[in-house]
């Protein structure tokens, strides 16, 4: 009995990894989790951005049309928020993204005079959050086995203001070869308050705070060791921005 069963697990793990995507659907915010596509530009296909040189590195956008909001969610500085992933807009907490998707788990914040109207492509985002690879153990797992949520430290050095919230998580079992990597995005619309503007943050590009032949980005995952370093994309941080986990 044992073996039929073994096989057919295996069979449909390797079915689901083409169509396991997922997508940032839902933010909870000062202890509120708001409904899904709430102030979340999310799009109807769970699908990646695989061109880390597109516009639509920023905030997604086609193959993966993404639908606007009109909402602003509030969200006060030197808090924790969380950002909510699901394989598609209707799925539960179980059903995040394969676990066969491994790879690095990152948040940006970029400053903005309209939250719901900034496309979020081009210079104006700082880093604020990151996990990689450690103990064998990847960031993307760490979030599923968290039920979907990401957990983000808003700074409080920040400006108050509205600012675009990207969240995003790589998948790496492809990138073995360029333009491999699968890289999934949705930008939130927030209004930060109680921030103290003390750091200015040193700010980048999306597009081109990626190259698609960074060590993180084209990466055979299946060589490493829990012990082998991995180097999570994008800059650093300035002090006071970042809470590694
Ligand atoms: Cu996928």
């Amino acid at each position: 009995m044992k073996f039929p069963f073994v096989q057919f697990t295996v069979a449909a793990v390797s079915v689901s990894l083409a169509s396991a995507h997922t997508i940032f659907v839902q933010l909870t915010a000062d202890g509120k989790t708001h409904p899904v596509s709430h102030g979340i530009r999310t799009p109807s296909y769970d699908g990646p951005q695989t061109n880390v040189m597109s516009n639509n590195m920023a905030c997604n956008g086609p193959p993966n049309p993404t639908m606007p909001s009109d909402k602003i969610i509030s969200v006060t500085a030197g808090t924790n928020v969380s950002a909510v992933w699901r394989h598609t807009l209707q799925s539960g907490p179980n059903e995040v993204m394969d676990a066969g998707h491994k790879g690095p788990v990152m948040a940006y914040l970029k400053k903005v005079t309209s939250a719901k109207t900034d496309s979020g492509v081009g210079d104006g985002w700082f880093k604020i959050q990151e996990g990689g690879y450690s103990n064998g153990k990847w960031a993307t797992n760490t979030v599923i086995d968290n039920k979907g949520n990401q957990v983000i430290h808003i700074p409080k050095c920040i400006a108050d203001g509205q600012y675009l919230l990207r969240a995003e998580m790589v998948a790496l079992h492809g990138a073995r070869s360029n333009g491999g990597a699968q890289l999934y995005m949705e930008c939130a619309q927030i209004e930060i308050t109680g921030g103290t503007g003390s750091v200015k943050p040193k700010t980048y590009s999306i597009p081109g705070v990626y190259k698609s032949n960074d060590p993180g980005l084209l990466i055979d995952i299946y060589s490493m060791k829990p012990t082998s370093k991995y180097v999570i994309p994008g800059e650093n941080f300035a002090s006071c921005l970042c809470v590694h986990n």
